[in-house]
């Protein structure tokens, strides 16, 4: 599984069923980012995500069942981890995240522990509507309150970590896909991490359908809500220093 580490930037895909797109990301990925390896992390994909993957050059492990997003990226930070990378950032399958964003989202790395690719910070023209953002209005604002920094864009996976956010993951990584990004950056923050948002565009998903519908969307913008609350109540913890 392990292939040995070739760059000190590693950039974790989380991916299932995207065979459409995937092989054309992992290639963006390498034209326009920086010197990095791309691990796929696939869990329960029935088509050919992990192939294609293999073929555009990442490294991929394969989950025996779906845990989820969560999941995934829990598990691409125990990778990370124990191969000596510096840097970590989630780049979607889908094409949503621009890969020539990836080398400014890290540079957020250099005043944090964990930088967030933010879509409305003023570039771009992706639009959500509705209640979904009202519910991301209301979490951002909560979690800008906590990280004592604006952020506008919470729900974002466009997400780097330098070491000390990376150990922090590995331990306290909600494993299931409830509310996993908002989750874990609560429960990141609270530890002692800090926050920096750099402003992307982002794009729309180059092929493939999307995870959740609407409605689906809007029932784990709610759950992250829960979650939320959740993290916020849950015990401080201190980030771990092995
Ligand atoms: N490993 C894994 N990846 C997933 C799962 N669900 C979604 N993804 C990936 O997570 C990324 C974001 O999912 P997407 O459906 O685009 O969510 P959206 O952009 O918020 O609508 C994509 O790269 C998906 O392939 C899952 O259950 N397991
Ligand atoms: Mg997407």
């Amino acid at each position: 599984m392990a292939q040995a580490r070739l760059h000190d930037i590693l950039v974790i895909m989380p991916a299932w069923n995207e065979a459409e797109s995937i092989g054309n990301t992992i290639r963006e990925v390498f034209d326009f980012g920086p010197p990095c390896d791309v691990l796929v992390v696939d869990d329960g994909s029935r088509d050919s995500t992990a192939e294609l993957a293999r073929k555009a050059g990442a490294t991929v492990i394969q989950l025996p069942f779906n845990m989820g997003v969560g999941g995934a990226m829990r598990t691409g930070f125990k990778y990370a981890k124990k191969n000596g990378y510096q840097q970590v950032i989630q780049v979607d399958a889908d094409g949503q995240h621009d890969p020539r964003d990836i080398q400014a989202v890290l540079d957020g790395l250099k005043n944090a522990d964990i930088a967030i690719g933010a879509r409305f910070a003023d570039k771009g023209d992706y639009a959500v509507k509705g209640p979904r953002k009202w519910a991301m209005n209301v979490l951002a604002w909560t979690i800008s309150r906590i990280s004592g920094t604006r952020l506008t864009d919470v729900t974002s996976g466009f997400r780097a970590a330098n070491t000390k956010a990376m150990r922090q993951y590995v331990d306290h990584y909600p494993a299931e896909y409830l509310g996993d990004t908002i989750d874990s950056l609560v429960v990141a923050i609270r530890s002692g991490c800090t926050v920096q948002q750099v402003g992307v565009s982002m794009r729309e998903r180059q092929g493939g359908a999307p995870s959740h519908d609407p409605v689906k969307a809007a029932i784990y913008l709610g759950r992250s809500g829960l979650a939320l609350i959740f993290a916020l109540t849950r015990k401080k913890s201190e980030p771990s220093s092995n």
